[in-house]
């Protein structure tokens, strides 16, 4: 493995992986943050305070801590940003007028300073959401890496193409940026779905005008330290924290926007593609919730099925648009798949986020772990069994729950049609393949789906008779920033990531020049 000053590739030092036994690998470790030092606007490559004048603060959900205070974005900054934004994308601008390839280069500076800044971010990201600082060093700054990485090698080759129209004519396209990108980010991957949407959307030069969640704006803004020290042109990335119904609203009825993207609720979903509709017709890509199916074949391989969908449900205290949270399993293997899946569940491990035994930390807030404790409440009075969990963890210290799993659940239930968003699993028997088909489609939402058997026969049939934006075979979470990933149904509207991505960063010109007859 290549070493680089004593760490590896993977980012463990020691002697992981080079055949030299000097002890079992160091894990990395959290740093100290002594003090926070952005929490301002970024607009223009400069650091502004609110118009207005306001603050909010930021909370660390596993201590309950206040971590500090940030400048907040109202419709007044949004319109600073966009003129940033807008000017930064005029043509002739520098970043109009920069090389295809500088720009994928521009992209692979900032994916080095992520690196660099990676204990740091992963730190940053741990204190904001709770989430165990392992998970956010290997997990949400791999992947964030990974997709910038992805997106500075497209950045050269958007092309367009040469068409065989009818008549004596040259015809291509050439694909141009949309322009000024908003975007909406959510506070269960914060740092990741920034630059799900960054990427791309700076990949094809377009600006871009982000709002990061309000209960995680922290890696976020360090990001525009980072955009600056890369050197990207002023106005190019701006970052603008704030609240939904201020600053959210007024990014989704911007008249100087071109595009928003958003990940979040199906609720506000729906409000940003009206707000989207009746202001300029800006274009919408929405991710939203799902109530993610998964099928588990007796054939199937019972060890892994029970890891898999363990961790697919509990995956970030179930706070993942991914969660795993309908679980039907064939009928003779059902009691062993519970059996394994409540003694599983109730081995992990739940605690402070920065010790490196947690893989469980707290919810997000108070609103959060309420309505989760609500729908738990509704699961026992509507009848399902309570196997395991049900409430709260640590002796009720803070706002982390049990890792819970429901047998004898009815489909009509509210926990096995509502998008719970916690640690809550549902586990449901069948008898044919063809019933399991029918019930996992039986949602209003279609994101993923899972699979788990020996048969590929089987694995390709159902797959094929899902309807969901991505389904897994005998894993789960397996998300690439080369895969396209969005939402069938009310889970959304057009792709993130891989290729399929750049269409939504992307007009499309068709240029028609009239030739001499013949030669
Ligand atoms: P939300 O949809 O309200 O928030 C997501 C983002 O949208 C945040 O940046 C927020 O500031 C912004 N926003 C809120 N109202 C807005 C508005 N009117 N206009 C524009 N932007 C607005 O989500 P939430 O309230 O934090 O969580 C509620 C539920 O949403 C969760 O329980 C879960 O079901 C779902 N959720 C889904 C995802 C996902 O990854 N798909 C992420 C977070 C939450
Ligand atoms: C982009 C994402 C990933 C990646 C790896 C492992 C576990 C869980 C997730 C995940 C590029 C490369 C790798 C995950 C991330 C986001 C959501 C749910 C799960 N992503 N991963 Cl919403």
């Amino acid at each position: 493995m290549a070493q680089i000053n004593g760490a590896t590739e993977n980012g463990l030092s020691g002697a992981a992986g080079t055949g030299v036994s000097r002890g079992p690998p160091v894990l990395p470790q959290p740093v100290r943050v002594q003090e926070i030092l952005n929490t301002k606007i970024f607009i223009n490559n400069e650091w502004h305070t609110s118009i207005k004048g306001k603050t909010f603060p930021t909370f660390n959900p596993a201590t309950g801590a206040k971590i500090c205070d940030v400048q907040e974005a109202d419709k007044a900054d949004i319109d600073k940003a966009v003129s940033a934004a807008r000017a930064a994308a005029q043509r002739g601008s520098p970043w109009r007028r920069m090389d295809a390839s500088s720009r994928g280069r521009m992209l692979t500076r900032l994916a080095d300073l992520v690196e660099r800044d990676r204990t740091m971010l992963a730190t940053l990201e741990t204190m904001d959401t709770g989430k165990p600082f392992l998970q956010s060093f290997f997990i949400d700054l791999d992947g964030s890496i990974k997709t910038l990485r992805y997106y500075a090698g497209w950045a050269d080759k958007i092309h367009g193409k040469s068409l065989p129209v009818d008549e004596s004519v040259l015809c291509f396209t050439k694909h141009e940026p949309v322009g000024v990108c908003g975007a909406i980010i959510p506070w269960n991957f914060p740092l990741l779905m920034f630059m799900w949407k960054l990427a791309p959307a700076l990949s094809c030069g377009n600006t871009v005008v982000i709002k990061p969640a309000e209960q995680t704006p922290l890696t976020a803004l360090h990001i525009g330290a980072l955009v600056k020290e890369a050197g990207f042109p002023p106005g190019v990335v701006n970052i603008v924290p704030g609240f939904g119904p201020s600053a959210g609203a007024a990014i989704a009825g911007h008249m100087g926007i071109d595009k928003v993207a958003f990940t979040g609720s199906t609720q506000v979903g729906q409000l940003i593609k009206a707000t989207a509709a009746s202001s300029n017709l800006k274009r919408v890509s929405l991710e939203l919730g799902g109530k993610n199916p998964c099928i588990v074949f007796a054939d199937a391989d019972l060890q892994l099925a029970v890891e898999e969908t363990q961790k697919g449900s509990f995956y970030n205290a179930g706070q993942c648009c991914t969660a795993a949270s309908r679980i039907f399993v064939e009928e003779s293997v059902y009691e062993e798949f519970v059996r394994l899946s409540v003694e599983s569940a109730k081995s992990i491990v739940i605690g402070d986020p920065l010790d490196p035994r947690t893989t469980h930390g707290p919810q997000i807030d108070r609103k959060q772990y309420d309505k989760i404790v609500a729908l738990i409440e509704s699961g026992k009075k509507e009848g399902a069994r309570l196997e395991c969990g049900g409430g709260a963890a640590l002796d009720g210290t803070g706002l982390f729950l049990q890792p819970t799993v429901f047998t004898g659940v009815q489909d009509h239930m509210r926990i096995a049609t509502e998008e719970i968003f916690g640690p809550v699993q549902c586990i449901f028997s069948f008898k044919s393949q063809q019933e399991a088909v029918e019930r996992a489609n039986s949602s209003e939402y279609g994101l993923v789906s899972a699979v788990f058997t020996r048969s590929m026969d089987r694995a390709l049939t159902v797959s094929a008779a899902l309807e969901t934006g991505t389904v897994w075979v005998n894993c789960y979470n397996a998300l690439h920033a080369q895969a396209p990933f969005g939402g069938y149904k009310m889970s959304g509207n057009g792709r993130e990531l891989g290729e399929y991505a750049l269409a939504e960063y992307t007009e499309v010109k068709a240029v028609t020049i009239k030739l001499s007859e013949t030669l």
